[in-house]
């Protein structure tokens, strides 16, 4: 393996927190540059503040630290977007735009965009939504990840850029809390349940979305950007499935280890978002490309998850 500097923005954030872990244990620890606009709780490694609607000073970084690899985590998600619009448009894109640029002028090897199933609008087909379905989406966060990926596109084939992507589909995690997403409530449901064996639901009890468990969103990531660049055939993003599952239906599986466990159901405005999203995700671009094969379903995940969760917050 050549000698990589990598650097990640939006590393404290549900994601970056599990992947700067991930990369610190597959690469030497000092060259694992976690960036965040605060400061980590407990840093595991070199840590530095970054704005990274700050060009310059992302470039003054990139350049000192001769970054080769970014992951470019950053991002105002669905539900955080629609209370203002225009500054999540904003940030959304100057950061890929900052990303970009710095990366095309600094000679960076690779790049990692993270896009989302929020891509997809009502018109799309809801069930096994294929690779290239149209993409109409409903949020801002949609929208600019469709821009996003597009803007990849263009700088892989106008400048070279290796940009690799793939559409996340809910992450849940016991590592990390999500922050201002729709799929949040699938990682909330089981600190709540853990602590009060009861969750009031901000979706409907059949609202089916796809979802992930980190340990496998992480090593879809890590498997892309290893993946020699013949192989990654697609560099708009890929479509990425795990599994998909509704809140009654997640409910249920959490009642197999807790049966005291109540659900109650509080759809607000992110009902409207998830009915906007596929139900499932066909992924066979992804397999056939770069090997693609999730490990978790919802049994598994929810086994995890508890288990885990369960030794933190009852110690
Ligand atoms: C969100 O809910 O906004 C995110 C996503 C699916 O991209 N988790």
């Amino acid at each position: 393996m050549d000698s990589e500097t990598i650097l990640i923005i939006g590393a404290n954030g549900q994601i970056g927190s599990v992947l700067t872990e991930a990369l610190r244990a597959k690469y030497p620890k000092q060259t694992v540059l976690a960036t965040d606009i605060r400061e980590p709780e407990s840093p595991s490694g070199p840590f530095t503040l970054l704005n990274v609607l700050d060009k310059d000073a992302l470039e003054e970084l990139v350049s000192s630290h001769r970054v080769s690899q970014i992951y470019h985590l950053a991002a105002i998600l669905s539900a955080k977007g629609e209370l203002d619009p225009l500054r999540t448009w904003d940030i959304n894109m100057q950061s890929l735009f900052n990303v970009l640029e710095v990366a095309r002028t600094k000679a960076v090897k690779k790049v990692f965009f993270p896009s989302s199933i929020a891509v997809f609008g009502p018109e799309a087909n809801k069930k096994n939504t294929d690779q290239f379905e149209a993409l109409t989406p409903r949020t801002v966060y949609g929208i600019s990840k469709v821009a996003g990926e597009n803007w990849c596109q263009y700088y892989f084939d106008r400048y070279g850029l290796d940009v690799r992507s793939v559409r996340y589909p809910g992450i849940i995690g016991h590592q990390s809390m999500p922050g201002g997403g729709t799929t949040d409530y699938a990682v909330e449901i089981f600190h709540e349940a853990i602590k009060n064996q009861s969750y009031s639901c901000f979706l409907n009890r059949d609202t089916r979305l796809p979802m992930m468990f980190m340990e496998d969103a992480i090593r879809a990531t890590i498997s892309i950007m290893d993946a020699p660049a013949e192989q990654v055939k697609i560099r708009s993003s890929y479509n990425l499935a795990g599994m998909s599952f509704t809140p009654e239906e997640l409910a249920e599986e959490i009642q197999k280890h807790i049966p005291d466990f109540k659900i109650s159901y509080a759809p607000d405005h992110r009902e409207q978002i998830a009915r906007s999203w596929p139900e499932s995700i066909n992924d066979q671009s992804a397999r056939t490309d770069w090997n693609w094969q999730e490990k978790y379903d919802l049994a598994r995940l929810t086994e995890t998850m508890i288990r885990e969760l369960k030794a933190k917050i009852l110690v």
